[in-house]
């Protein structure tokens, strides 16, 4: 039995983690079923097989493995049809990637999104949240929020792909592969929680749409927050 322990929103459907999701479009790809367990922020103890304490963990019949990139490497380890990441230079190529563009696109995600987590999460959540963060961030999720500013940056962030993404429809090329699940999970994250950072008519936003639709054909419609209105109408680039 495979099951993927992810996190939810106080709707057990709103599923929002940008890790998670990675995992779930590699599992798609890999043409791997799965059992989805989702927790709450508070929600530990299912985790404890893992010897840690964040999701996404895929326990996979005997074999336990967190951290999203962990998992992909796992994946192609054991599945090695349809690579992921694929090897040696290949695979230390989409790692470098991964850690490139996670930091450009993180922080101004973070600056808009961290009012609508809050927001989304069982109450219960709600405090673990803020004092975790707030710690983490070192001031109040009041300050730190600035969803006009994130906007600005994201923008910013985003010109490298919707250049690389004007001559083809993948970051990966004709098809989608591990780059486009590592990153595409934190636009995942961003539009599950109802919001739409980046223009709509852009090579960004065709290629999320391209992610989403293929994975809505094969999987079913993904439960999306009631959106917040703030779907950019102008090009990125
Ligand atoms: N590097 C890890 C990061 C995992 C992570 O930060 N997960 C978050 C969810 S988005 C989590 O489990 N948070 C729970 C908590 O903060 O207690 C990965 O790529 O999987």
């Amino acid at each position: 039995m495979r099951e993927l322990f992810e996190l939810r929103g106080a709707d057990p459907e709103l599923l929002f983690s940008p890790y998670c999701w990675r995992v779930r479009l590699a599992l798609l790809h890999k043409g791997l079923e799965f059992h989805s367990r989702p927790l709450c922020f508070t929600d530990k103890a299912p985790l404890a097989c893992s010897g840690q304490q964040l999701v996404p963990v895929l326990r996979d019949g005997d074999c336990v493995v967190h951290d999203s990139v962990a998992i992909f490497q796992y994946l192609d380890r054991a599945y090695p049809e349809r690579p992921l990441l694929g090897t040696g230079e290949a695979q230390s190529r989409a790692r470098l990637l991964e850690r490139v563009i996670f930091q450009a696109l993180r922080m101004p995600l973070l600056k808009i999104l961290v009012p609508r987590v809050h927001a989304l999460i069982a109450p219960a959540d709600q405090a673990y949240f803020r004092s975790t963060r707030e710690k983490a961030l070192g001031m109040s999720l009041e300050a730190f929020a600035d969803p006009q500013a994130g906007t600005a940056q994201l923008r910013q962030a985003l010109a490298p792909l919707e250049a690389w993404l004007a001559d083809q429809p993948y970051l990966d090329g004709d098809s989608a592969g591990g780059s486009d699940y590592l990153v595409g999970g934190l636009f995942f994250w961003a539009w599950c929680l109802g919001t739409q950072p980046w223009a709509t008519e852009s090579n960004v936003g065709a290629w999320f749409q391209r992610l989403l639709n293929h994975y809505q054909t094969s999987c079913g419609p993904v439960k999306r927050a009631e959106p917040d209105g703030q779907a950019l109408a102008v090009p990125t680039a």
